[in-house]
């Protein structure tokens, strides 16, 4: 393949060809609804195929400041106020969570074994084990009866022994830790967003708003994010197309080219979890220094305004670094390269 690539670029047809290819680039690159700015940066860069791979893969946000959190809280003890400045400095963000095909990649050439398959269980919500599975199992979460501890359930079989990802390689992989989606992320050069970072990616350069799109959740009927539709956690009517997870990049894309940053898997980040928040202008916040919890951001497909209104940017919650369960992904982050 590179041989031929190589050919066409030098052959007396390159220009048709190098045409064809800016061509197509600028098409993606639309449908991704990558930013101008974006797009320059790109161009400049250029011939690199590995930074044109970026483009699609990793956008470049820009240096900016964006008001953080929100001084009208829909979930008020989960810290989500007050409203404050905060300049995050350029980063690449990918643009889809980790999929399992990916996941498998990682897993595959270094041998790692996730946290869940060393544990030999992890957490499935109710409504998608098997009768078989459950008639075995006798503890629950008192808080969240809905939560079951499941033998043998993780990345590979997120849903239980009896459940596999065959055909959900392009679907979040879920049943990853924070250690576990740290050492991928180390793994492909990367990190995971800081909590600021995730949430400037989430809003997409709106001020302001609720979601990723603005403040309607279905504009125009349409729905922007695989969350539960229904009743929780008795009744999923799927109105979106999805009980459990879907293909990444399913719903549309924000401003910023970014897919499912709420809705379909929850996303770990970076940072420690507080609930406090000085209203100091912020540069590069990292979170508490230490802590118990991990902070995850944008909700999945269980959430619902009656149980869960966490699909906002500005929500969070958290789990202990060491949880996994079958609804928690995440995405990596980068250094801007110089
Ligand atoms: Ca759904
Ligand atoms: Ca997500």
């Amino acid at each position: 393949m590179g041989v031929r690539t190589y050919k066409a670029f030098t052959s007396s047809h390159s220009l048709p060809v190098i045409s064809c290819i800016f061509f197509i680039f600028f098409v993606i690159c639309f449908h991704l609804k990558i930013h101008s700015d974006h797009l320059l940066f790109y161009f400049k860069s250029l011939p690199s195929g590995l930074l044109l791979m970026n483009c699609f893969l990793s956008p470049l946000l820009f240096s900016r400041e964006f008001l953080m959190g929100t001084d009208k809280p829909g979930i008020a003890a989960d810290g989500e106020g007050p409203q404050r400045p905060v300049h995050v400095d350029s980063f690449h963000m990918d643009i889809h969570e980790v999929t399992n095909q990916q996941f498998q990649s990682f897993v595959r050439a270094t041998g790692y074994i996730t946290e869940a398959e060393k544990f030999g269980d992890s957490f499935v919500f109710e409504g998608i084990v098997s009768e078989d599975v459950k008639s075995q199992i006798s503890q629950a979460v008192a808080a969240a009866p809905w939560w079951l501890p499941v033998k043998g359930a993780n990345w590979k079989h997120p849903e239980g022994p009896d459940s596999n990802i065959t055909d959900r390689m392009d679907h979040p992989v879920i049943q990853v830790s924070w250690n576990d989606a740290s050492a991928y992320c180390s793994w492909v050069n990367k990190r995971l967003p800081t909590e600021a970072e995730w949430e400037f990616a989430c809003r997409g350069s709106l001020k302001d708003r609720l979601y990723p799109w603005g403040n309607k959740l279905n504009p125009k009927g349409q729905h922007y994010a695989n969350l539960w539709q229904g009743e929780f956690p008795a009744h999923n009517s799927a109105e979106d197309g999805y009980t459990k997870t879907s293909p990444v990049m399913s719903f549309p894309g924000n401003a910023f080219g970014l897919y499912d940053m709420v809705g379909n898997a929850w996303e770990w980040t970076s940072d420690w979890w507080s609930v406090h928040h000085t209203t100091d202008h912020q540069h590069n916040p990292t979170g508490p220094p230490s802590g118990t919890d991990k902070v995850k951001k944008g909700g999945s497909y269980m959430c619902h305004k009656s149980y869960c209104y966490r699909y906002r940017c500005a929500a969070r919650s958290q789990n202990t670094p060491d949880s996994s369960a079958s609804n928690l992904g995440f995405r990596c982050a980068a250094e801007q390269k110089r």
